[in-house]
């Protein structure tokens, strides 16, 4: 059965541009992809690090949670993941942001992904791809931070090529 999921994407070390771009490509290869606009945003977290790209992607997918959060994974060790400290610099970030309307909390996943309503740098780009979405019965254009978001654009979403 096919599922509608949101992917995170986030890159603040290397040519994050091209790695975002490979990460869409990547993603391709899991089932049938859309893209946000690409983003640029100041760090959550520790300061003393680079701006990030963002991106969202929409999937949609025959992969069952955890198998999609493995194929993530991979992707992300393979763009030669480095991840020197909690919410610091990082070369790609894939975070499952939904999975149709399922709530799930185990061990290795929580989904929708932890903090999601209060990141510009996420809320956004799903409003790009879906400007009606609602997550756990709040609809997303009505959040605060999509009054006084941080974000500015900075491609639209022809970016990736996709
Ligand atoms: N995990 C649980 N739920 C999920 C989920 N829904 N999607 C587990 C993905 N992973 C999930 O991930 C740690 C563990 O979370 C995984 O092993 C998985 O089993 P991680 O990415 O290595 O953890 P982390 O570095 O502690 O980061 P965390 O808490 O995931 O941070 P975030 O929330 O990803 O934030 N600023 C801007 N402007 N833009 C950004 O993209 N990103 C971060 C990282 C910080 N600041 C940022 C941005
Ligand atoms: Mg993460």
């Amino acid at each position: 059965m096919t599922t509608v999921t949101y992917i995170g994407l986030g890159s603040n070390l290397g040519d994050s541009r091209q790695i975002l771009i490979e990460a869409v490509q990547k993603l391709a290869t899991l089932g049938t992809v859309k893209t946000s606009k690409l983003y640029q945003s100041p760090p959550m977290g520790p300061q003393d690090q680079p701006n990030y790209l963002n991106a969202v992607v929409q999937l949609q997918t025959d992969l069952a949670p955890l198998a999609l959060l493995d194929q993530l994974q991979c992707f992300e060790q393979e763009s030669g993941r480095v991840r020197l400290r909690h919410w610091g610099e990082r070369t790609l970030d894939l975070d499952l942001l939904v999975y149709g309307q399922q709530h799930i909390h185990n061990a290795r996943l929580t989904v929708p992904h932890v903090g999601l309503f209060e990141r510009d740098f996420v809320v956004i780009p799903l409003l790009d791809l879906d400007v009606n979405i609602e997550i756990k019965a709040q609809r997303l254009k009505d959040l605060p931070v999509v009054q006084h978001p941080t974000v500015a654009v900075l491609d639209d979403d022809s970016w990736s090529n996709i």
